[in-house]
């Protein structure tokens, strides 16, 4: 599929303006890049990709210092160049993490350069990505001093694509991008989307699902047999793989597999894959060897154990310490890291409590190598969910978070929801661990630990399914490598590279996305803290996409005399497995947060909330609230015609009215299920 400018996301490099030009041109029109590595070949085809765009003429490469020019950009470390050593005071790079970059515009014997340096080869791809992402957004250059550091030593996407099938669990953006087939022979789209995930700092993917099987065992069913993502820990499988490495590496990006614990036997041909089987632990390190032989940088395997149906140790009564310890200690001799989900749920009647009952008592036996990844609340990705409760349980764990960045609960790449302030309220939420800095953000900086994204990019154009939804993409890249960065400032920088720099088009697509994610709990979720009321439906794309409350009483709690789930002391608890202020504060129906109440607390329909108002009516005023919110993002995008490429607006503008006609269906649903229990009118005649 010819690449085209509506695939560049916010690579467009559109042409910089007349005020700007000038001053960009004396500084990096030429160019000199430090020659040997990887890295450095990925650093000067992108500014061979963004010059003529930015500039309208072409970089002029050199291989040595240019003498005869007014000014020039120079990358490379100290060690390349006299001009870096001798503009950059002793040291300042040495203390720089790896990932870590310098940007200054210094005077060198009289020339007006631009200098890019770090201690590696992979923080020169971060800066001058950054560098360009500042052109991009039209910022002065003359007066730049720069030093960037990544909050998150690991900053991984997670692929749930299944290899053989080309299709993407949970992704609306058409077919995986990777032709694991076609391998080695390499797609013009994976440099592309390598030169996606650098821009973002991203320094780690894992190719495919975590779902490496297809489960029930044994089933016919179509919909499972598309799992097969064990398959690639086969020996020519891996062989395959050496290309898609490469060209991640010259980005600075590790690749690492999901992996199915029961290769040993799947693959191996070993009649068990009990992990304390000396055989078993034998084959692992004989299969990390292999990987290694062919992959020097592979990152590690990520693992979905004992969760919806995958193999784990709980085939051999093992515990998930003995589980991940087997496959950790394989990959140690070699620098890689297991990364073991913690997402498992189903012996526990309420599903919130089991990860907790579950890992938090093997805090500190897990080895050097492993990562416990937690998603970052109790259920599964909900719109709203309180945190996890394991976030500050296992401080002699390393720990990674996991978010969703694509829109399984929140419209499916179908509904404008940006996540960025949901990521936000979760990473500001205070744990009050025992620790300096307990605020969920503050966790995840070990060497060993980190932040992951489920993205479920594809083959559309749009690359998300939706033109909007790139900014989750870049949202999330933005905020891991700087938790601190407001989500204003993120968003403004997406819409700036991606639409321009319009002010009207800046402020309306700013305030569209900022309010989406508020108007996507209220329509679909009646914003107590209600959650998990979506269709389960066979059909892949209905799939979580349709209200149907009537599938989980369980979740949801609705009875003739009221609704919500008894999270405290008198029921599951699971409000005590947070600590002091916060755990009271949830157990107490007067101190619980409104936006958490029916998450935690079973409350009659006519529960008087702190305004006056019943349980009941704010339910229904704030479904009606989201429908009327939905609408006026609508009207919203609806200004922009002409301000936009006819492509992106015309694109967007129809998934606007999919979006409200939903959310109208989710209102009506809801509501109306919720009056055939509590039997109470709305007012306003709003329900039935
Ligand atoms: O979010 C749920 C999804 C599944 C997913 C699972 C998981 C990959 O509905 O599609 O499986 O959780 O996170 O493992």
């Amino acid at each position: 599929m010819p690449r085209n400018q509506y695939d560049d996301c916010w690579l467009r490099y559109d042409r910089v303006s007349d005020d700007r030009r000038e001053s960009y041109r004396r500084r990096i029109k030429h160019a000199y890049v430090a020659e040997e590595s990887p890295e450095c070949s990925a650093v000067r085809d992108e500014l061979r990709e963004a010059i003529p765009g930015l500039l309208g003429e072409d970089v002029h490469l050199w291989q040595h210092r240019p003498e005869t020019v007014d000014g020039f950009l120079a990358i490379g470390t100290p060690g390349d160049m006299e001009v870096i050593k001798e503009s950059i005071p002793d040291g300042a790079v040495d203390d720089l993490d790896d990932d870590g970059y310098l940007i200054r515009s210094v005077e060198y014997e009289g020339q007006d350069c631009l200098v890019v340096t770090s201690g590696a080869d992979q923080g020169l791809v971060y800066g001058t990505f950054h560098l360009l992402r500042l052109l991009n957004m039209g910022e002065p250059i003359d007066e730049i001093d720069v030093r960037e550091e990544p909050a998150y030593a690991n900053r991984v996407i997670n692929h749930w694509d299944n290899p053989f099938r080309r299709t993407v669990e949970r992704g609306y953006a058409g077919e995986s991008i990777f032709d694991f087939d076609r391998l080695p022979d390499l797609r013009d789209r994976y440099e592309d989307y390598a030169r996606l995930l650098a821009s973002l700092g991203i320094n780690g993917v894992v190719l495919n699902n975590v779902n490496t099987e297809y489960y029930p065992r044994g089933s016919t069913n179509e919909a499972s047999q598309q799992f097969d993502g064990w398959r690639l820990l086969e020996s020519r499988r891996l062989e395959d793989l050496t290309s898609l490495a490469s060209v991640f590496r010259r980005y600075g990006i590790q690749i690492y597999l999901s992996v199915n614990f029961g290769a040993p036997k799947r693959i191996g041909d070993l009649d068990t894959f009990d992990p304390l089987d000396e055989d078993v632990r034998q084959w692992w390190r004989e299969k990390a060897d292999e990987i290694y032989d062919l992959i020097p940088d592979f990152g590690g395997f990520l693992v979905k154990a004992d969760s919806e149906g995958q193999d784990g140790p709980y085939n051999y009564d093992r515990d998930h310490v003995e589980g991940a310890n087997a496959l950790a200690q394989a990959l140690e001799p070699h620098g890689g890291r297991v990364w073991w989900r913690a997402f498992v749920y189903g012996s526990h009647e309420d599903r919130a409590i089991q990860a907790y009952d579950t890992f938090e008592p093997l805090d500190g036996d897990f080895a050097e190598n492993v990562t416990v990844q937690i998603k970052n609340g109790p259920i599964d990705f909900q719109p709203r969910e309180p945190v996890s409760t394991l976030f500050g349980a296992m401080p002699e764990t390393d720990l990674g978070l996991e978010l969703q960045i694509t829109g399984e609960y929140t419209g499916q790449g179908v509904h404008a929801t940006s996540h960025l302030p949901m990521w936000k309220e979760i990473f500001e939420f205070d744990t009050h661990a025992d620790r300096d800095g307990s605020r969920v953000q503050d966790f995840f900086r070990g060497d060993g630990e980190g932040v992951v994204g489920v993205t479920s990019i594809g083959e559309d154009h749009t690359w998300t399914g939706h033109y909007l939804m790139q900014s989750n993409l870049y949202a999330f890249g933005r905020l891991i490598w700087d938790p601190d960065l407001d989500a204003e400032t993120i968003t403004d920088e997406w819409i700036t590279q991606t639409f321009g720099a319009d002010e009207a088009v800046l402020d309306t697509v700013r305030e569209i996305l900022l309010d989406s994610w508020e108007a996507c709990i209220d329509y679909e979720t009646g914003g107590l803290g209600l959650i998990h009321m979506m269709h389960n439906g066979q059909e892949y794309l209905e799939n979580h996409y349709y209200p149907a409350p009537e599938e989980w009483p369980g979740y949801h709690g609705a009875t003739e005399e009221g609704i919500g789930y008894d999270r405290t002391a008198t029921g599951s608890g699971y409000a005590q497995q947070f600590r002091d202020p916060v755990a009271s504060r949830f157990e107490d129906v007067e101190t619980c947060p409104e936006k958490h109440l029916l998450f935690f607390h079973h409350l009659p329909w006519d529960h008087e909330l702190e305004d006056g108002t019943t349980v009941i009516q704010r339910l229904y005023d704030n479904f009606y609230d989201g429908v009327e919110e939905a609408e006026r993002l609508r009207d919203l995008w609806m200004t922009l015609e002409g301000k936009i490429d006819d492509r992106r607006f015309e694109h967007v503008a129809t998934r606007f009215d999919e979006q409200v006609h939903q959310a109208e269906k989710w209102r009506d649903v809801i509501t109306g299920y919720f009056y055939d229990f509590a039997e109470i009118e709305g007012e306003k005649g709003r329900v039935p």
